[in-house]
């Protein structure tokens, strides 16, 4: 089991569990860096996932980098697609991209989006990003091997606080029902969410009873033990007759001792100044190019704005926004007016805000924020916005004025 030449059936190369640890601690500063050089994505969850990403693209997966769509190898479906930066780590240290090119995350026109596009980069299965559906896609590629008499085996990553979302349950009782003893879940247990502790946004626990109620094989394991997640990865791709999901137990932000377990890591890129702390805590300075990476991303966005200046029109004078003194404006985000509206107007004790674990972004939490007496009617749902939607026509046919928003 391993990196293979499906032409010959080699294996290409095979980890230890100490190169694997070593790999996944060399991912991780790779991982800040090309975050630092995009200057936006997700570190906390990307560095949960790390050890996970390593021991799955380095030696459990069988895959071929020269051949990505080779037919029988192993799928890895990223249902928490914001993961993506891991995700093209562990693609690259495997040998299907230059790592370097990762620098390019998040930038127009490359193949490494913020979230990951399977049209784009080989190797990437499916795209990802919408919370709740990869179980889904994953249960509908493991049925297709079945239908084909293949052995492959498809993985599928997922959060713990994804585990909110009800499509998940619906793929679970479908992947028993059908006996996909070919499937295997992995749910990334940090115990955070956007909001804040996913047992205070919406509990999901006891999810191994959850799981095992549903019909499923639980393996729970430490996330950060090398020897547990090849260990787990390789007993729970051996099969058993039913699916088997990991409970990985990890810390968001493993690693940095400044971002550990802070939900405002979730969404979050270190400046420089940040980098090269986490490098130097990881004890990798001078393993990650991390000048060179900022200076890939640096002039490929050089290029990126002249190929853009260059495709707008152009005038005797410049109308852009605040460009001259006559076409001053104030500029706010769209969203915010959600929220300022909310604060100016929640007195009215008709109106009920539904929390859907993103209330920061999109300013729904302006709501309480300055009046904590209306903290009684802000109701957190969690990331299951279906249900939510439903219940909120409830609320609205007892009279309430309910506001949702994701
Ligand atoms: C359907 C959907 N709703 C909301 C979001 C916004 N969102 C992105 S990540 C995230 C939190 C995910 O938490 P968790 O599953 O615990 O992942 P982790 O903490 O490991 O990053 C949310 C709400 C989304 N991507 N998709």
């Amino acid at each position: 089991m391993a990196i293979k030449d499906f032409t010959t059936g080699n294996i290409v190369r095979d980890y230890s569990v100490d190169q694997l640890k070593d790999a996944a601690k060399l991912m991780r500063g790779y991982d800040l860096a090309v975050l630092c050089a995009a200057g936006s994505g997700h570190a906390g969850g990307t560095l949960s996932i790390m050890d996970i990403t390593a021991a799955l693209y380095l030696k459990v997966a069988d895959h071929d980098p020269k051949n990505a769509s080779w037919p029988d190898r192993d799928r890895i479906i990223w249902s928490t697609g914001h993961k993506a930066p891991s995700l093209y780590l562990g693609l690259a240290f495997a040998g299907f991209c230059p790592v370097e090119d990762v620098a390019l995350l998040r930038k127009l026109w490359t193949p490494y989006q913020g979230h990951p596009h399977w049209l784009k980069l080989p190797g990437v299965e499916v795209s990802t990003g919408s919370l709740g559906q990869g179980l889904s896609i994953a249960v509908g590629i493991a049925l297709a091997g079945k239908l084909a008499g293949k052995n492959y085996r498809t993985f599928c990553i997922m959060g713990d606080g994804e585990q909110q979302e009800g499509q998940i349950w619906e793929a679970a009782m479908e992947a028993s029902h059908h006996k996909l003893d070919n499937l295997v879940g992995i749910v990334d247990c940090n115990h955070l969410q956007i909001d804040g502790k996913v047992s205070d946004v919406m509990n999901v626990d006891p999810l191994d009873e959850k799981y095992r109620s549903f019909g499923w094989e639980v393996l729970r394991i430490d996330g950060h033990d090398m020897q547990q997640v090849v260990g787990a990865l390789e007993k729970a791709k051996a099969g058993c007759g039913k699916p088997v999901v990991i409970m990985a137990e990890t810390v968001k932000g493993k690693g940095v001792s400044f971002m550990e377990d802070l939900a405002g890591w979730h969404g979050r890129s270190p400046n420089l100044e940040e980098l090269k702390k986490a490098l130097a805590e990881l004890d990798i300075t001078d393993r990650v190019p991390y000048q060179k990476l900022l200076d890939i991303a640096k002039f490929y966005q050089v290029e990126v704005d002249r190929r853009l200046d260059a495709k707008m029109p152009k005038f005797s004078r410049n109308y852009w926004w605040n460009s001259t003194e006559n076409m001053r404006v104030k500029m706010e985000p769209t969203r915010k007016g959600f929220g300022q509206s909310l604060a100016n107007n929640g007195d009215d004790e008709r109106v009920v805000c539904l929390g859907l674990d993103i209330s920061g972004s999109i300013t729904i939490s302006d709501f309480y924020a300055s009046k904590p007496e209306r903290k009684r009617r802000w109701i957190s749902m969690g990331i299951a916005e279906q249900s939510a939607t439903s219940a909120a026509a409830g609320l609205a046919k007892e009279g309430l004025l309910p506001v949702l928003g994701t």
